[in-house]
């Protein structure tokens, strides 16, 4: 007897779908469950299973056409299923085409290929005995994206085998033989960019950017990150995704400061430092961080909580021949400038020939980076977490400022502060950056 297999209701709000693939020829013996076609709709890519087993009796679609839902798309002669010579066997897989089209195709992985389909076949056997079996009227769903389907991706049994032996689904892997199709190296590539992967994300360093194959372009050279650039790498990723970033520019007039840093440096350099600007703004910014404790202070998002520190730790941000180095002074607040100065010269040269301690790099509130010894007019440095802002100082010159109806010659220095604006607004970013810099240009501010 004839019996119609129409195409069943898909999903909500679906009423059609492309036929992609016929996978049966007119006269094709099939079983119940054999996929007839492969189905693609704008929700989701399916394979099309014949509800009897028969014989295809008639193709009523072609590929490319779309089918509305209630369609007949076949009809399978159920009276000639018995029978050993009711039909051909069903049209090949994909998968069985490529076998003969690739040229290093053998007996053994024909012979592979027949074991894994009889192993696969008794496996869905095994797990269908337990239930009655289901009419097979509504299709299954391969994802809800169109993929494409195991089957037709071309590689051998004996590939196939290894990556479901591995857990590797063929799909995502990319082949390099002759029409793509994978091999055994292919998939070992395959699990080898998964364990790197897998091990750089857990250093928390890893992004899944796919990088093209420079060598294509020119010689190329690879050189493993030491352990301070992971931990850069890492610190500047976790800061720049996790904390919104606001960036806040002004200039201090320190022509005055200038001469004063010049005329005490002596003194300073009797306690063996010098009296620098970075020196300078460490005492400045304590001074600041008491005065607006926002900047002194960590967000706990978990907990919906700011924690405000009664105690200033400032960071300096050290160039070295290693990378970035930030030791951090504690206390700054109860010491003097000379304290400060010479603290900072003998943490930046500890860092500079790798003597500086694990803890000395801890514990920081905020962070000053100096960059004006190197040069450039501004820059935007990244929060250092837990810290809620970071002041980034650029190299001072002489600029004409208009100054009582004239332009005059000021020694004028560039600052920048970044900060997260979970925490700090705007305006308190604007009001701290400027005491900042009014501090400088007359220190008695910092008295009040
Ligand atoms: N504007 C103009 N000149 C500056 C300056 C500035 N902002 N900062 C420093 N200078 C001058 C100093 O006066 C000194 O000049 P002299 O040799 O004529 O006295 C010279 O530049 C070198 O100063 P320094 O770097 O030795 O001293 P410092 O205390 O100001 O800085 C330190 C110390 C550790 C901050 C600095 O050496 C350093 O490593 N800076 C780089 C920081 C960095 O890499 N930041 C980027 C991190 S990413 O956010």
């Amino acid at each position: 007897m004839s019996k119609e297999i129409k195409l069943p209701e898909i999903a909500d709000n679906v009423t059609t779908a492309v036929v992609l693939e016929i996978l049966v020829s007119k006269g094709d013996k099939v079983e119940a469950d054999d996929i007839l076609a492969e189905m693609e709709s704008d929700k989701a890519s399916f394979e099309l299973p014949s509800e009897f087993a028969g014989v295809v009796k008639e193709i009523k679609v072609s590929e490319g056409d779309e089918v509305k839902v209630g369609q007949v798309m076949f009809v399978i002669d159920d009276e000639a299923a018995g029978s050993d010579d009711g039909g051909k066997e069903k049209k090949e897989a994909p998968e069985k085409k490529e076998e003969k089209a690739a040229p290093k195709d053998d007996s053994k992985d024909q012979k592979e290929e027949d074991t894994s389909e009889q192993e696969e076949k008794d496996s869905s056997e095994k797990k269908e005995k337990p239930q009655e079996k289901q009419p097979a009227a509504s299709p299954s769903f391969v994802s809800e994206e169109p993929a494409k389907s195991a089957s037709h991706v071309p590689a051998s049994p004996a590939v196939r085998r290894l990556a479901r032996e591995i857990g590797v689904d063929i799909t995502q892997v990319k082949g390099s033989g002759p029409a793509e199709r994978v091999t055994e190296e292919d998939v070992k590539a395959f699990v080898k960019e998964l364990v790197q992967k897998k091990s750089a994300a857990g250093s928390g360093i890893a992004d899944d950017f796919q990088l093209p194959d420079f060598s294509k372009y020119g010689e190329i050279r690879r050189e493993k990150m030491d352990t301070i650039r992971k931990i850069t790498a890492k610190a500047m990723s976790g800061s720049w995704q996790n904390i919104p970033h606001v960036f806040q520019f002004d200039k201090a007039d320190v022509t005055e400061l200038e001469k004063f840093r010049k005329d005490y440096s002596k003194y300073v350099e009797k306690k063996g430092a010098k009296l620098t600007v970075t020196a300078i703004l460490l005492k400045l910014s304590a001074v600041a961080l008491k005065t607006f404790p926002k900047f002194n202070a960590s967000v706990d998002m978990n907990n919906e909580e700011i924690i405000y520190k009664d105690y200033v730790n400032i960071g300096v941000a050290v160039d070295t021949e290693r990378g970035l180095i930030v030791p951090v002074i504690r206390d700054v607040d109860k010491k003097s400038i000379t304290e400060l100065s010479v603290e900072l010269n003998e943490l930046a040269e500890k860092a500079r020939t790798k003597k500086i301690k694990p803890d000395e790099l801890q514990g920081a509130n905020f962070t000053i980076s100096n960059l004006g010894g190197i040069g450039g007019t501004h820059f935007t440095p990244i929060v250092n977490r837990p810290a809620v802002a970071i002041l980034g100082v650029s190299r001072s010159q002489m600029e004409p400022v208009w100054t009582d109806g004239e332009f005059k010659p000021r020694m004028m220095l560039p600052l920048s502060l970044s900060y997260d604006h979970r925490v700090i607004d705007g305006a308190d970013g604007a009001r701290f950056l400027r005491w900042l810099c009014e501090a400088m240009q007359n220190p008695l501010v910092t008295m009040f």
